[in-house]
């Protein structure tokens, strides 16, 4: 199978492409990314020569150089992973989101109807049934509740999965979507919670925590988010969505305090700082879809993958280093 992976320069790309290579010795993989300040080229320079995988740099809303791609290579499954995808970001300036997000989707849809492709993989998110309250642990998303989005990002990821579901119904694009909860993992960019902490807790600066830190996220290693994508593409039905989940909820300064105990750092280092404008409380994810129907389910511990995750940033301080001095963008021109 040729898979085109957008967004594969991305943390949960990068690790997908990592998955499928290894665990399917005859499929390929075309990456095809923009490249923006969140796709690090040092996480794919490993395969470069390879002859199981192509990198692109494209915009997945440049329709030219998309319909340019699709002709080139002879795809069968395309697996979109491209998005902007850190929810204060999208409260600073939300158009971008809407850019890639909406406008992205549509213009890959198109090229899969155009071109034939077996199968569409919307990677979406649980942030687009909005919140839980913390007071109602009985409660998780399902995937026939309604949309509720709290936050632009939210908002526009929403979008793409309405536009996916409108393609199926008008066009009968072959489309499948997942909607994950928060992943953990090595290559993830340090924006986000756990990996800010570790690298501000390693430097022993303040870790800033919003709030009061009870907000909760239900957290799935990497890897597992990888293998449910790919039981999807393979057996998944066309026109369904599927929650993915870790079941194993969390408040963030719980988190915060598990990566200050692994590194052997005080607490005295955590700052409470002013909330996320309309954050969200809790989610949580009822995964029994595909859990019946694909019969997936979680194989990591969070006790093991915290520390495996701890560890790999703690063995790559390059990594880090890249992304704090600019120098990962030099690696190929970037956008
Ligand atoms: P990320 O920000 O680490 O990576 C996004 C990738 O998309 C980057 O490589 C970036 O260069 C690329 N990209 C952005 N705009 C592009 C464009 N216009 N054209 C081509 N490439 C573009 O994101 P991530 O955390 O790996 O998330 C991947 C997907 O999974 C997103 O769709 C996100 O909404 C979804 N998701 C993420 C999580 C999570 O916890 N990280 C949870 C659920 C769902
Ligand atoms: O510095 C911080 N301090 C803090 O308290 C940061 C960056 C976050 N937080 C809190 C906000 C959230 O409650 O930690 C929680 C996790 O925050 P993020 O890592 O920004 O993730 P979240 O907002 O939950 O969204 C993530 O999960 C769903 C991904 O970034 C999305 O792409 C995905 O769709």
């Amino acid at each position: 199978m040729r898979h085109l992976i957008t967004g594969g320069a991305g943390f949960i790309g990068t690790n997908y492409i990592r998955y499928i290579l290894r665990m399917y010795p005859d499929d390929e993989i075309v990456c095809a990314d923009k490249l923006t300040y969140a796709g690090n080229y040092d996480n794919l320079k490993e395969f470069e020569g390879e002859k199981r995988f192509a990198f692109e740099q494209i915009d997945i809303c440049d329709r030219k150089a998309v319909y340019s791609l699709f002709k080139t290579y002879n795809i069968d499954c395309v697996v979109n992973f491209a998005a902007e995808s850190h929810v204060d970001r999208s409260i600073e300036n939300p158009e971008i989101f809407l850019q890639t997000n909406i406008i992205g989707t549509e213009v890959l849809l198109d090229a899969v109807n155009k071109y034939g492709i077996k199968r569409f993989h919307q990677i979406s998110t649980d942030e687009v049934y909005g919140d839980l309250p913390l007071d109602r642990p009985d409660l998780k998303f399902e995937e026939n509740w309604s949309i509720k989005t709290s936050s632009p990002y939210s908002a526009s990821k929403a979008s793409a999965d309405l536009l996916c579901l409108a393609y199926f119904r008008t066009f009968g694009t072959p489309v499948t979507i997942s909607r994950c909860s928060n992943n953990y993992g090595p290559y993830q960019f340090p924006e986000k919670l756990i990996p800010l902490m570790i690298e501000k807790a390693q430097r022993d600066e303040s870790l800033p925590v919003y709030g009061d830190g009870k907000n909760i996220r239900d957290w799935l290693y990497v890897e597992d988010h990888c293998s449910a994508v790919d039981k999807i593409i393979r057996y998944g039905k066309v026109g369904e969505i599927y929650n993915i989940g870790g079941n194993n909820e969390r408040a963030n300064i719980d988190i915060v305090k598990i990566i200050l105990e692994a590194l052997g750092k005080p607490e005295s280092l955590i700052t409470y700082v002013k909330d996320r404008p309309g954050h969200d409380k809790r989610y949580a994810i009822n995964s029994c879809k595909i859990q019946n129907e694909l019969g997936w389910k979680p194989q990591t511990d969070f006790d093991v993958g915290m520390r495996q995750t701890i560890e790999w940033y703690k063995n790559n301080p390059k990594w880090i280093e890249r992304i704090l001095n600019g120098e990962y963008r030099k690696t190929r021109c970037s956008l």
